[in-house]
């Protein structure tokens, strides 16, 4: 576990910051607000409300004093500030909560640790930037700031452990969904836990769990999504080539547009799966991934076969049919479709 981060990157939640973006966000867009009327709604001194203001300011909050009337909201910044990912947000369980880092090691570990100390379910981890970001198999994640979105979300569904990897198609959709609603690009889940657009990977998942024998204390769903990382800032000789939305699609994406969009549908996904079981999100996976039926390579460390895809099981399993009729269950390998 690393240590805890310093304080001052970690974006304030609710208080007096809050309740000054309420007062703007009541009054529309534009609206101008005097400092005396901010320090009697909020019951604070003059002086308190300016102290405020720049506080707001410096967390990238464009906001211009107009001479003898007040403030004036101009601009809010596009980072994952709880104030600004969460409000007004629609969710049942995923997302109530949400913890908002300028930088840390790994939003993983930081949702890890808040689980451990007893955070509820749906409580969700934003990083603009890592400093350790974990792939799988201690594999590093590239997380440069102000581009990409880096998440965490604590689950603690009612389950045993061996159904856990199941929780890896409801990211994988949930990402596709969000990717499908914030351009015109469309990705292909790559099993077991890559998106991928135009064959270029585009998101990476890292589930990881706590669990006794014969029960889940929680699950912490890691999502990697490159939004609008330049061409340039995509290094070459990845395991698999990278890719982002923006350097796909050349336009940038609204990330915190972008993490409510994903939020709303994890909350969606999760909770059709507590109550009509993993069945749904199963079949939309596949549909996702467009391996039903196909012929793929699949390559194991010890040996390689070919054959057609003809589902996954519920504990998140490829199987593969080759050529003879004989089925095998992948649980794990590099699965490519042939002829891509
Ligand atoms: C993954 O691992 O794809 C899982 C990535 C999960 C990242 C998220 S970010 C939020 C949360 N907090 C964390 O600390 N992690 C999760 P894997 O399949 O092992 O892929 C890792 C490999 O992908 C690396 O070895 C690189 O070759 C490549 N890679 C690294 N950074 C990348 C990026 N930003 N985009 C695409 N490929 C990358």
């Amino acid at each position: 576990m690393t240590k805890e981060p310093p304080k001052s990157s970690r974006y304030p939640e609710g208080g007096l910051l809050h309740e000054i973006l309420e007062v703007f966000h009541g009054r529309g867009e534009g609206a101008v607000v005097s400092g005396e009327e901010l320090s009697g709604l909020l019951h604070i001194s003059r002086t308190a409300v300016w102290k405020h203001i720049k506080t707001l300011k410096e967390l990238g909050y464009e906001i211009t004093a107009e001479p003898a009337r007040g403030y004036r909201l101009a601009g809010t910044p596009d980072l994952f500030i709880p104030e600004e990912v969460g409000r007004d947000l629609d969710v049942i369980r995923l997302g109530t909560r949400i913890v908002g880092f300028r930088e840390t090691g790994s939003t993983n570990e930081v949702a890890y640790r808040l689980a451990e100390e007893g955070a509820p379910e749906g409580t969700v981890v934003l990083a603009d930037s890592q400093t350790k970001g974990k792939g799988r198999l201690g594999r590093e994640w590239l997380s440069p700031p102000a581009v990409n979105l880096y998440c965490s979300l604590i689950l603690r569904p009612p389950l045993p452990p061996y159904a856990a990897p199941q929780l890896t198609f409801l990211s994988a959709v949930a990402v596709a969904r969000a990717i499908e609603e914030n351009s015109t690009l469309l990705p292909r889940i790559k099993w077991p836990n890559d998106l991928l657009i135009n064959e270029r990977k585009v998101a990476g998942l890292l589930n990881e769990m706590s669990a006794e024998t014969d029960h889940l204390n929680f699950v912490i769903l890691g999502i990697g999504v490159n939004l609008n990382m330049a061409k340039d800032q995509i290094p070459s000789g990845l395991r698999h080539p990278a890719t982002s939305l923006f350097a796909e699609s050349g336009s940038l994406v609204n990330r915190t547009r972008f993490a409510r969009s994903l939020l709303k549908s994890l909350d969606t996904l999760y909770d059709t799966y507590l109550t009509s079981g993993d069945g749904p999100i199963r079949e939309e996976w596949l549909d996702r991934s467009r391996m039903a039926g196909e012929q793929v390579r699949v390559l194991q460390q010890e040996r390689e076969l070919t054959g057609r895809v003809t589902g996954i099981d519920g504990y998140g399993a490829l199987i593969v049919r080759d050529d003879s009729g004989g089925e095998h269950v992948i649980l794990s390998g590099d699965v490519t479709l042939v002829g891509t």
